[in-house]
């Protein structure tokens, strides 16, 4: 794994890191606590860090200190000191210090002391994952997506640009459930979650909104993509049976779409506004798109637009984007 390391002492410092790369893990090495600080603090920074107590600027205790200011994501720091005080491991533990090593380290010691701290890096791992996704279908869950949703605001209001919200909805699926059972109606709705985003561009996010609805958020795109991207995510679904239980269901799907010009919305609105779009979907048959009004515009526009070829996406992406500080997960 990606270890930081930060020690002033230039040769207890690279013996410290020949000895780590020896033991299979990357290494980034500071002589400073600040630059260290610096480094652990970027989203994408190690999670796991190795810091001499004694440095200049700021000591291994400061930085373990700023370290628990932040929740997510959780740094394991082990602390490297000749001291074995019962009142500096006190003071070492009160700042935030997971475990210590002892100066000049032994290096069987530092391997158990890692893989400790690997099974605790592992385990905030997995409850963060259970905390921001939807455990049927693997997409983010609702607080995630409308978190998204929130930080896209905020920088299409700074940056005058456009964002849609588009809310897809499996059509009748309460039948599927009714007829083929609730295991059947799982699969269809693991299935819909993982078509849906096969249309979308790389900055694009999909959250589960709710039972067998989707939330999606487009970043920066004309309304007349975010009504192809609509349309397409509509095609995707419907393109093929779900194969269940030796079955094939025909599945469909109604989208709403709303759209704002330069941010200058609340996310409340714009859900709303998709919402009453998808029931103007749903009443005047399913299967279809239907938009949000733009201002002065009187009626609900209903598209159903059949002559898209399904492939590629309009600007070619893979999935839904991941949060600050996620791993990508494509499912
Ligand atoms: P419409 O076309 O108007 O959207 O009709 P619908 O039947 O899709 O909508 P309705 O809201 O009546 O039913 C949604 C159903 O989705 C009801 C609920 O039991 C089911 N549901 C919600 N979450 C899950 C889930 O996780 N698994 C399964 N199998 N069913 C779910
Ligand atoms: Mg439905
Ligand atoms: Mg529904």
């Amino acid at each position: 794994m990606k270890i930081l390391i930060a020690d002033d002492d230039p040769v207890s410092r690279r013996l410290l890191e020949a000895t780590l790369v020896r033991l299979g893990h990357s290494v980034a090495a500071f002589a400073d606590g600040p630059h260290a600080a610096a480094a652990l603090l970027e989203p994408d920074g190690p999670r796991l860090a190795i810091l001499d107590w004694m440095m200049p600027g700021a000591d291994g205790l400061e930085v373990c200190r700023q370290l628990r200011q932040r929740t997510n994501p959780y740094v394991y720091v082990i602390l490297l000191t000749s001291r074995n005080r019962r009142e500096d491991m006190v003071a070492g533990l009160a700042a935030g210090a997971d475990d210590f090593l002892k100066k000049p380290f032994d290096t069987v010691e530092l391997a158990a002391r890692l893989r400790s701290g690997e099974r605790v890096i592992a385990l905030q791992e997995r409850l963060r994952h259970e905390a921001t996704h939807d455990q049927l279908t693997g997409l983010w869950n609702r607080r995630m997506i409308l978190d998204h949703l929130d930080r896209q605001l905020a920088r299409a209001a700074r940056e005058h640009s456009s964002i849609s919200v588009l809310i897809a909805d499996l059509d009748h699926f309460k039948q599927i459930n009714d007829t083929h059972g609730h295991p059947a109606g799982d699969t269809v709705l693991i299935e819909a979650a993982s078509r849906l985003p096969s249309v979308l561009r790389v900055y694009d996010a999909m959250g589960r909104y709710g039972g067998e609805e989707f939330l999606i958020v487009l970043a920066s795109c004309s309304l007349d993509v975010a009504m192809e991207i609509a349309d397409r995510g509509r095609l995707a679904v419907s393109q093929e049976p779900v194969r269940v239980a030796g079955l094939e269901l025909d599945i469909t799907v109604s989208v709403g779409v709303a759209w704002s010009e330069c941010g200058d919305d609340t996310a409340t609105r714009l859900i709303q506004a998709a919402d009453d779009a998808l029931y103007q979907a749903k009443a005047a048959g399913r299967d279809r798109v239907s938009r949000a009004p733009r201002p002065g515009e009187r009626f609900t526009p209903i598209v159903q637009m059949r002559d898209y070829a399904l492939a590629p996406a309009p600007q070619a992406g893979l999935s839904y984007a991941p949060g600050p500080g996620e791993r990508f997960r494509s499912s």
